[in-house]
């Protein structure tokens, strides 16, 4: 069985913020993207301003995930396997996910007001 262990998502822009647990009572559970065989699932995700996705890498190797967008720059570093980061979407838009492990991996998380 897998454990899925939970990192801090380090910062480049405060546009991103780290995802605490949901403090909004009554909100959904987030989103979740894993990494599975080198590719995203889903590859697509809409969230609403200030809802988390979780990025959890179901593969027994390394991943990363990154948005290159400008406006929404971040980074969570390497991605062990086994483990899940979450991720405040602060700001509504599309941004592009991806990997700098694997650059074709791709998804696209859809922020909106
Ligand atoms: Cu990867």
């Amino acid at each position: 069985m897998i454990r899925h262990a939970r990192k801090r998502v380090r910062l480049l822009l405060p546009l991103l913020a780290l995802g605490a647990l949901a403090s909004s009572g009554g909100a959904q559970a987030p989103k979740i993207i894993a990494q599975r065989d080198i590719s995203f699932a889903p590859r697509t995700v809409t969230i609403k301003v200030g809802e988390q996705v979780i990025f959890r890498n179901d593969d027994p190797f390394g991943h990363n995930v990154y948005s290159p967008a400008q406006e929404s720059i971040f980074d969570i570093g390497l991605q062990e396997p086994g483990t899940e980061t979450p991720v405040t979407f602060a700001v509504p838009g599309e941004f592009t996910i991806q990997c700098r492990i694997h650059p074709k991996m791709r998804a696209k998380v859809t922020v909106t007001e």
